[in-house]
């Protein structure tokens, strides 16, 4: 029973005014699990169990989780993905940017209060462990919400993908220099609810909240349910306008609430379906079903239909989406922040992320405590090193992010401690943002992920009104681990005088053999002095491209190739190397190499989402 304080939580749901505190108990722990029904395998789960429960509060509340590592032999930490943790930035979770990782015995108090409602889910911050099982949704009710009395009943709904592996043998598979093109591990199945086959009771003619939370590593997914439509309510946090929807698409990290209206008849029972969107795979296994499938069951006598074969996409497109409180587009930025992503190789072969120039070293001190350690330096970006993309951001400023992908993968961004407004999102292959000229919706849609598609851009705003050390990155877990992330470090002079650390949080340090003050390497005599930070592999000989040569020559099996060429060219020596921008670009993508053909269209409208007939009106 992780759940200690039913009582006080109960007397919460009389209303706003009696803020409850909803206490747990979580013991991280290693379990078997085998929710595809294949593989039993090693899980982290929480008192015994997995799934791991969901945490419920209203707003108002406090939470109080008392996470202890009980995993012996890797450490963790826990992140509240969505919550804004306004004045309790070393609540956030990430390790090594707001907390030391907390280390196996020890336990860490995470002691927050709830300002906002809405669907959100939490997971490990460390070891890129989240899919290994430690992730589970959040669930913030809200006795104010504008849809009340519009919903008879809430459901929740995971999305994931799930692996065959443990993390700690997948990470080393990819990033090394046998895999140059960077190719992801491709999930071995599709999980909803954290199961296969999933069923959902239903009773006639009423509607339901359902909360749906893609709470994968990697693989974004298409949802739908035949014969019904969904009303979008709400993503990642923000009401919207209601609406109309047969298919939605979430990303890792992604939510979305929708009501959904049942049928007046029990004549049959309806597949729900998930689908991993493929393009993301740079290999297709033979054996890979990239689909999985519940359903609303209308009448337990009646069979379980097979789903229906859809062979074009066609999801909603969330940047229509308008936010219920009809926020209008902040004003012109006075900080414009671009981050061009690019993947490529380093010295040691193995393929990584960047932003701009830059792939992210986690710093020997974590982000904040050199923000609260560092006296008026705080505002210098340098303290924080050289490899963490770390941008200092003044109190109200309104920040303009301006996204370039320049990779030829979908990335869906994620912003610790706010939403943000998607003021303009690309197509494909539009290029890089080409600044004036683009028009900008009145009332932009906002959350706090957002996919960015292949060799196109989006264009960001928040207002700086959070203070704290934040983390912008791809959602990806493979792209965090390959680097992909950057540090806003926001007001970091008002910090210093609102947030006191507790004992255990500094004790997690310790435990660890980390140090709590200094700069990115940990000096706190002189904070302008780097030497000895984490820094990433150097760069590539100059006029190097193994990414683009062993792609385009190769296909997957190229290990043993990929390490002579790595031997032959480690061996020479030459003329100092470029920088990736200057690089050429990618020769082929592994996809061309591989001679993969799409599975499926992504763009096109489809009616064929449904078979027609059985399509009943409410
Ligand atoms: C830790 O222990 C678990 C459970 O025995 C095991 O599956 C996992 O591989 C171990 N992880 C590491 C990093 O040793
Ligand atoms: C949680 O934080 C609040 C506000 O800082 C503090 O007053 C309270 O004592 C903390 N609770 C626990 C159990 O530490
Ligand atoms: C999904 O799982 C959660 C627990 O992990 C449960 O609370 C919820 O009711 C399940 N949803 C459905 C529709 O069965
Ligand atoms: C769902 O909405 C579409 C238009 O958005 C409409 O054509 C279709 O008939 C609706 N289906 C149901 C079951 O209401
Ligand atoms: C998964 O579902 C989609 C959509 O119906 C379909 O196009 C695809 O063939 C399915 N894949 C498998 C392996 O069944
Ligand atoms: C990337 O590196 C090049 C070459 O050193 C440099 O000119 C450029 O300013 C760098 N770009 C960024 C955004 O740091
Ligand atoms: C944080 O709190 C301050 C002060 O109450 C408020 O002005 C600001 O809007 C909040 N920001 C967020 C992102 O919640
Ligand atoms: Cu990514």
């Amino acid at each position: 029973m992780g759940r200690l304080s039913h009582v006080l939580a109960g007397l919460s749901l009389l209303g706003p005014a009696l803020a409850a505190t909803v206490a747990y108990d979580f013991n991280i722990e290693w379990v078997r699990a085998n929710p595809d029904g294949a593989f039993e395998r090693p899980t982290i789960g929480i008192n015994g169990k997995w799934p791991i429960e969901t945490i419920e509060a209203n707003v108002g509340d406090t939470i109080l989780i008392n996470a202890h590592n009980g995993l012996g032999n890797q450490t963790t930490s826990l992140h509240f993905h969505g919550l804004f943790m306004n004045g309790t930035n070393h609540m956030d979770g990430p390790s090594m940017v707001t907390q030391c990782p907390i280390q196996p015995g020890d336990s860490f108090l995470y002691n927050f209060t709830i300002t906002q409602p809405g669907t959100y889910w939490y997971h490990s911050h460390s070891e890129g462990q989240y899919p290994d099982g430690l992730r589970g949704p959040l669930v913030i009710h809200d006795p104010e919400s504008p849809f009340k009395g519009q919903y008879d009943e809430e459901l929740v709904v995971t999305l994931s993908d799930w692996y065959h592996d443990e993390m700690r043998v997948l990470i080393p598979e990819f990033l090394r220099k046998g895999n140059p093109t960077g190719a992801e591990p491709v999930p071995q199945a599709a999980l909803m609810n954290d199961t296969q086959n999933l069923k959902v009771p239903v009773e006639l003619e009423k509607t339901y909240l359902v909360r749906l939370i893609n709470i994968g590593g990697f693989a974004g997914q298409y949802f739908w349910i035949e014969g019904h439509n969904m009303s979008i309510v709400e993503v990642d946090g923000v009401y919207t306008k209601p609406a109309e929807a047969e298919m939605v698409y979430l990303s890792a990290a992604q939510r979305v609430s929708f009501l959904l209206t049942t049928k007046g008849s029990n004549q049959a029972n309806f597949p729900i379906v998930a689908s991993m969107d493929t393009t993301l795979f740079d290999v297709m296994p033979d054996d890979l079903d990239w689909n999985v499938t519940g359903w609303l069951v209308y009448d337990e006598a009646k069979d379980l239909p097979k789903p229906a074969f859809v062979d074009e996409y066609a999801p909603y497109d969330d940047v229509e989406l308008v936010p219920y409180d009809e926020m209008e587009i902040l004003p012109e930025p006075n900080r414009i922040v671009e981050l061009n992503v690019v993947m490529d190789n380093l010295h040691d072969g193995a393929n990584y992320a960047f932003f701009n120039n830059i792939t992210y070293k986690a710093p020997k001190v974590p982000a904040l405590y050199t923000a609260l350690t560092s006296g008026d330096k705080a505002t210098n970006p340098y303290v924080y090193g050289s490899y963490t993309n770390s941008f200092v951001l003044e109190k109200g400023d309104i920040v303009q992010i301006v996204l370039n992908n320049l990779d030829s993968g979908r990335h869906p961004f994620h912003l610790h401690g706010h939403d943000f407004q998607v003021i303009y999102r690309s197509a494909d292959e539009a290029g890089l943002f080409p600044g004036p000229g683009v028009e900008y919706p009145k009332i932009p849609m906002r959350r706090d992920t957002v996919v960015v598609y292949p060799e196109g851009y989006v264009v960001l705003r928040f207002k700086a009104d959070n203070p704290g050390v934040w983390l912008f990155h791809c959602h990806i877990e493979w792209h965090v681990t390959s680097g992909l992330i950057a540090t806003f470090i926001e007001d970091p002079l008002t910090l210093q005088s609102t947030i006191e650390l507790p004992k255990n949080h500094l004790d997690a340090c310790l435990s660890g053999d980390i140090p709590s003050k200094g700069n990115a390497a940990g000096n706190s005599k002189d904070f302008l002095d780097l030497r000895g930070e984490n820094a990433p592999p150097p760069p590539l000989p100059a006029g190097f491209t193994f990414q683009g040569i062993v792609a385009f020559l190769f296909s997957s099996a190229m290990g043993i190739f990929g390490i002579w060429v790595v031997g032959s060219y480690g061996m020479r020596t030459g003329p100092k190397p470029k920088k990736s921008a200057e690089r050429e670009p990618l020769l082929a993508t592994p996809d061309a190499a591989n001679g993969r053909t799409e599975p499926n269209g992504r763009e096109e409208p489809a009616d064929a989402a449904t078979d027609e007939d059985s399509l009943l009106r409410r």
